[in-house]
């Protein structure tokens, strides 16, 4: 990645972060956290690495993207606004009745939403059987799918993870949005997750680590993974959930919160000051 693009990347970000704390605090609900860890991971993929066209939202041969962890829905629709699928004032319905942008990401309602999601656990295999399908049609195309930490304790994760081995789903590339915080607590308090790494390798699969917060670490990574032949893969990308407003950083309790007007304004002052 040139220096250039590196800084319009991150410039993006930055804009995205206004623009997703404007509309949480308009409608008065959602949830900041974890579209805040994610903002760089699924910024980066969709501004820069995924082969798709808005003007054609089923594209044969295109990449695929699950946002397992729905909840991060603005982050993806704020993404998908800016690629074009939909007019950018469109963001401001979210979690409106009657809106195409629901809470969590319908795909029969919005183009460019490749699977529904929101209960947690379920994307991974989805994003299997997508990956399968790519193949047999003869595609060399990838499919990422977006996972929370708090998200792999489902069993259903692993159910996957086997079969995504079994079936050496090398065009299937998790990534861990691994920001240590789920909804009550940390995840260690919940339910530890231990050697992270260990426990994907014992299934088979291909772990790689990333700064989940840097563009550039987390595209080269991408580059390496998609290198990676015969093994589905991991990327374990280091996040802060609620990354870029000091009161939100590391906290479960702003996982899912109305944004007070204080605190709007608060937090504004931070993202603007880097701006
Ligand atoms: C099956 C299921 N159980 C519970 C929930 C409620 N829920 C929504 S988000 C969440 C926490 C997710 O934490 P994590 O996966 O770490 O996401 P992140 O930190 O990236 O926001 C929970 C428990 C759900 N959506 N689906
Ligand atoms: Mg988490």
């Amino acid at each position: 990645m040139t220096n250039t693009r590196k800084a319009e990347l991150e410039a993006l970000c930055r804009r995205f972060r206004v623009e997703l704390i404007d509309v949480l605090h308009a409608i008065q609900t959602g949830h900041p956290g974890g579209s805040l860890s994610c903002c760089e991971i699924v910024t980066t993929l969709y501004q820069d690495i995924i082969n798709i066209d808005p003007k054609n939202p089923d594209m044969n041969g295109r990449d695929h993207f699950v946002l397992s962890k729905g909840h991060a829905a603005p982050m993806l629709y704020i993404n998908l606004a800016e690629k074009g699928y939909f007019p950018k004032e469109e963001v401001k319905t979210l979690r409106q009745l009657g809106s195409r942008l629901q809470g969590h990401p319908c795909a029969h309602k919005l183009p460019g939403v490749e699977f529904s999601t929101g209960p947690l656990g379920l994307g991974l295999g989805a994003g299997l059987g997508i990956s399968l399908a790519d193949r047999l049609q003869g595609h060399n195309s990838y499919t990422y799918v977006l996972l929370g930490d708090g998200e792999i304790e489902e069993g259903a994760i692993w159910e996957a993870a086997m079969a995504a081995a079994k079936f050496k789903a090398d065009h299937l590339i998790a990534i861990l949005d691994y920001n240590g915080v789920q909804l009550d607590g940390t995840v260690e308090e919940i339910m530890p997750l231990g050697d992270v790494a260990a426990k994907w390798r014992a299934f088979g699969w291909e772990v790689f680590t990333c700064d989940g917060h840097s563009v550039t670490d987390f595209e080269e990574t991408v580059r390496r993974v998609q290198a990676h032949k015969g093994s589905p893969s991991i990327i374990l990308a280091k996040t802060v959930k609620g990354k870029g407003i000091s009161f939100m950083e590391g906290k479960n309790t702003w996982h899912g919160k109305a944004i007070s007007d204080t605190d709007y304004v608060a937090a504004k002052g931070e993202l603007e000051g880097k701006a």
